[in-house]
């Protein structure tokens, strides 16, 4: 716990250094608020000091909310300074960043600044009003929270966007312990975090008899792929078909597919290595010879429904060197928890590089199930810097992306996990699917964004890759 100032901007520069490594430090958060009539509680329209005390304990609930879960409580203020006045009319910006988690208590500073203020000038309209080109910091303060250990939900629930605002912006500035910003950074609301949608289009086990819209031809797998890149798709997961609709991993079909797909559009084009249950790891690695820019390496064997989906561990390392070689970067399907750490062990021994890409599929019945505690939990095993994503089979594949994007993952969906839009309406397609999970992701405020933004996130170096061999 702090205790003095001078501490307080130690540790705020110690920790500032580290920050990267401490869960929560850093986090910043900024609520905007009009002071009205009825806050003004002395003479001359002034707003009590309190008044700032109340912000500064709003701004340490959503604080603790996005770090544990939990709203916590507020149990001291170390320091406090009232530095200007506030009155009626003034807007103010209260802003608190985290310096210090312990086991159980947060330290904290805050800042509230007026930003905009009534012209209270004898020739002027008693509405005329500025907004104020430097802010006026009008109090600042330095505290301790507490979540008991029994109310901080696991995983932290602290979104990349916000972890990753920049030093500049969460710095503590001398000489006080406190966040002014730097002049025109505008500091607080985070940058809406970068969400990648994946659409599996084809798949290998869902039918014509199972659903008519499901691609087939090269032609109609392009045109697919161009209606999801429209709805928010930036990488498309592809197996291809032969004529008659049999799941193949022949090497023609897929560059067949992937120019197809590069006439129409920019996605990524990441090629299945899984293939179809029972295929051998020759006829699985067809595909890389397009070269493809990812591909799946698939993690583990499990049950798949009623047969069983082989990935033994030379399997894997088969695969992941071939996919290295093709120059693809692997997507590391996990359909088990153990499937994590098996993808860390590939890492640890040199066959699979940074950064890491996670796709976690849920709800395979003989896999993982598709629930909330099992993703927290499948969250909170991936390494620093790893990115992750959700699919999820049949119904779940809504619920489960929709929680992995809250909890700020990447998702997946399309008719390869779920041929339904809703219960008993078919999806014509995967583009209404990547539509809707779009529509979700702008609701919560993620950025969907386009491919080549997403190259740069799994770290794609080279744009597009020709599907000549
Ligand atoms: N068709 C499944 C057996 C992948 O594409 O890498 C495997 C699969 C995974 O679809
Ligand atoms: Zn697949």
């Amino acid at each position: 716990m702090q205790t003095s100032y001078e501490g307080a901007v130690d540790d705020a520069q110690r920790l500032g250094s580290c920050r990267a490594m401490t869960i929560g430090v850093g986090l910043t958060v900024t609520l905007r608020l009009r002071m009205g009539s009825h806050d003004a509680h002395y003479a001359g329209e002034l707003v009590d000091g309190a008044k700032m005390l109340a912000l500064f304990g709003d701004v340490a609930t959503e604080l603790l909310i996005r770090l544990d879960g939990d709203e916590g409580l507020f149990r001291a203020y170390e320091a406090v300074e009232f530095l200007a006045p506030v009155l009626a009319g003034d807007f103010i910006e209260a802003t608190g960043v985290i310096t210090k988690v312990g086991a159980t208590s947060r330290a904290m500073a805050f800042e509230a600044r007026k930003v905009v203020q009534n012209c209270r000038t004898p020739n002027t309209a008693a509405s005329a009003a500025d907004a104020l080109a430097s802010p006026i910091v009008v109090c600042r303060a330095v505290g301790t929270c507490v979540v008991p250990r029994d109310l901080q939900r696991k995983p932290r629930l602290v979104l990349p966007a916000l972890t990753g605002q920049s030093d500049t912006v969460a710095r503590l500035s001398e000489p006080r312990p406190i966040i002014t910003p730097p002049p025109r950074v505008a500091l607080v609301t985070p940058p809406p975090s970068d969400l990648i949608l994946t659409a599996a289009i084809v798949g290998a086990e869902v039918t014509r008899k199972d659903t008519p819209h499901l691609p087939i031809t090269a032609q109609e797998i392009a045109d697919e792929a161009a209606r999801c890149r429209e709805a928010g798709a930036s990488v498309i997961h592809l197996h291809v078909r032969t004529p008659d609709g049999a799941p193949s991993q022949s090497s023609d079909l897929f560059r067949a597919a992937i120019e197809a797909i590069q006439k129409k559009t920019d996605v990524i084009v990441q090629t299945s290595t899984g293939g179809a249950v029972g295929m051998s790891v020759d006829e699985r690695a067809g595909p890389l010879a397009c070269k493809p820019e990812m591909a799946t390496l698939n993690c583990g064997t499990i049950n798949f429904g009623d047969e069983v989906f082989e990935n033994s561990r030379p399997l894997i390392r088969d695969l992941a060197v071939r996919i290295r070689a093709a120059g693809s970067i692997p997507e590391l399907e996990c359909y088990e928890a153990g499937h994590v750490d098996e993808a860390l062990s590939l890492l640890q021994e040199g066959a699979i590089g940074t950064p890491l890409h996670f796709q976690f599929v849920l709800g395979v019945r003989g896999g993982i199930a598709a629930r909330e505690d099992v993703l927290r939990f499948l969250v909170s095993l991936v390494p620093e810097g790893a990115t992750w994503g959700v699919a999820a089979v049949g119904r779940h594949q809504r619920p489960m992306t929709e929680l992995g994007m809250t909890l700020g993952g990447h998702a997946r969906v399309g008719i390869e996990d779920n041929i339904f839009l809703e219960k008993g309406v078919l999806a014509e397609g995967s583009a209404p699917l990547v539509a809707r999970a779009a529509a979700f992701a702008k609701q919560i405020g993620r950025e969907v964004v386009a491919p080549d933004r997403a190259r740069t996130l799994l770290g794609i170096r080279s744009n597009r890759v020709s599907a000549q061999a």
